[in-house]
């Protein structure tokens, strides 16, 4: 059954019933992972690439309280607009239910909503995970619980490093998440192709990460993650990166800005510091991860 809060829209209801291919993706990255207009004009593109190869997208949004799956251009234009939407983990869920409230939905919300409606693979950016000085502050990212409860695929660019990448290898090996680098032995690090550690599987097609898929989903055992490098033509370079993001986690540290609003508050500081390249490669990333992701779909739906 249902919960009557969730509410699937025709199209993607009906590809569910009929067992065809479809892709979620999340809201944050449109309220708060880019500026606006480039936030509204991507997340149209991600949705048009899927439609194109035949996949059905379903980006995923709390709006007047209901769980969204399946948004209209009305709804991506309050999101990527709206001054005051809330940022939706996990637990903001049943408060913005409860106040029918707005929210937009990170990794870890997006994929409880999408495993609510059935659908399998989800395609984001970069997710969060174990922020540098861990060790002391304790922020995780609840996106790395929910991959290790959740039923969904999750395919990304890896994480960026204003996150500690060793860390979240770590905890995601201790939470019992396959870690499958996509056409790649090494987990990914957003902006740059190699993060320098290794993911824990290779798979070179998208009929593999389908079938490992479809097991993790029989035998319940939780999501899994997908990490896909940044193609070469885009990626950053590393250091010049790094510079920019030692300085963002300085500036955090300096500001006491910590829990929900630390990644913003680093994605904000990094796209401004950064102009325009890092924000092309964002989107390149983003589509690139769209375009693997409508492939698994496509195979796991053929299953
Ligand atoms: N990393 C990015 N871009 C993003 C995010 C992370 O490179 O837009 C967003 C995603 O929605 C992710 C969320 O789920 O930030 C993680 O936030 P937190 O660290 O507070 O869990
Ligand atoms: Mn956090």
């Amino acid at each position: 059954m249902l919960p009557p809060d969730l509410d699937i829209a025709p199209e993607v209801a009906a590809a569910l019933a009929d067992g065809r291919a479809v892709v979620a993706l999340e809201s944050t990255i449109v309220a708060h992972g880019m500026p606006y207009p480039r936030n509204l004009e991507t997340a149209l593109a991600l949705e048009a690439d899927l439609r194109a190869k035949g996949v059905v997208p379903a980006t995923i949004a709390v709006i007047d309280g209901r769980l969204r799956v399946g948004l209209g251009r009305a709804d991506l234009e309050l999101l990527a607009t709206g001054r005051n939407i809330a940022k939706a983990s996990r637990r903001d869920l049943a408060a913005l239910v409860a106040t029918r409230a707005h929210g937009a939905t990170t990794v870890a919300a997006t994929m409880a909503i999408a495993a609510l409606a059935g659908i399998a693979i989800f395609a984001t950016g970069g997710i969060g995970g174990v922020h540098r000085g861990a060790e002391s502050t304790m922020d995780v990212s609840a996106d790395l619980y929910e991959l290790a409860r959740t039923p969904v695929a999750v395919v990304c660019a890896g994480a960026k490093s204003i996150l500690d990448i060793p860390k979240t290898l770590e905890l995601l090996e201790s939470l019992g998440v396959p870690v499958l680098g996509y056409r790649t032995d090494d987990f990914p690090a957003f902006y740059a192709r190699t993060s320098g550690r290794r993911t824990d599987r290779r798979c070179d097609n998208a009929l593999e990460v389908a079938q490992l898929t479809a097991a993790q989903r029989r035998l319940g055992l939780g999501g899994l993650l997908v990490a896909n490098p940044i193609p070469a033509e885009h990626a950053l370079d590393a250091d010049a990166i790094e510079r920019e993001i030692a300085a963002s986690v300085a500036a955090a540290a300096a500001a006491g800005i910590a829990g929900a609003a630390l990644t913003p508050f680093l994605l904000g500081r990094l796209n401004e510091a950064t102009g325009g390249t890092s924000l092309a490669a964002n989107i390149a990333l983003a589509r690139n991860n769209v375009a693997v992701a409508g492939e698994i779909a496509l195979a796991y739906a053929a299953l």
